[in-house]
């Protein structure tokens, strides 16, 4: 699992080319999952599991935000979206779950 940071605006990394599903759960109240360029939102719902396949045709960063005024924090519920190459996609993988190894393997 992937975790953001505290401070540091949550990325999501995804291949280009081939189909991703998202699956979305929310633990407290109704969130919208948003991402302007994809021309989509889907609203992510308490109780119950949403999902949806996206194949995206283009590298690229895009913006994504909560489209669901879900509370006071709802204003920092902004992340991007990172489409790259399989390659650096991979690459990426590795990187960020040796690190999640690492720290699950300290004492
Ligand atoms: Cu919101």
């Amino acid at each position: 699992m992937i975790i953001g940071k505290a401070g540091q605006e949550p990325q999501l990394v995804i291949p280009v080319g081939e189909p991703v599903e998202f699956t979305l759960h929310s633990n407290d109240v109704i969130h919208s999952f948003y991402v302007r360029d994809f021309l989509y939102k889907l609203d992510v719902i308490p109780g119950r599991d949403n999902r949806f396949t996206v194949t995206a045709n283009e590298t690229g960063e895009f913006t994504g935000q909560c489209a669901e005024l879900c509370g006071l924090d709802h204003a920092l519920m902004r992340f991007s979206l990172k489409v790259v190459e399989r390659a650096e996609f991979d690459a990426y993988i590795q990187q960020a779950t040796s690190g999640a190894n690492a720290a699950a393997q300290r004492p």
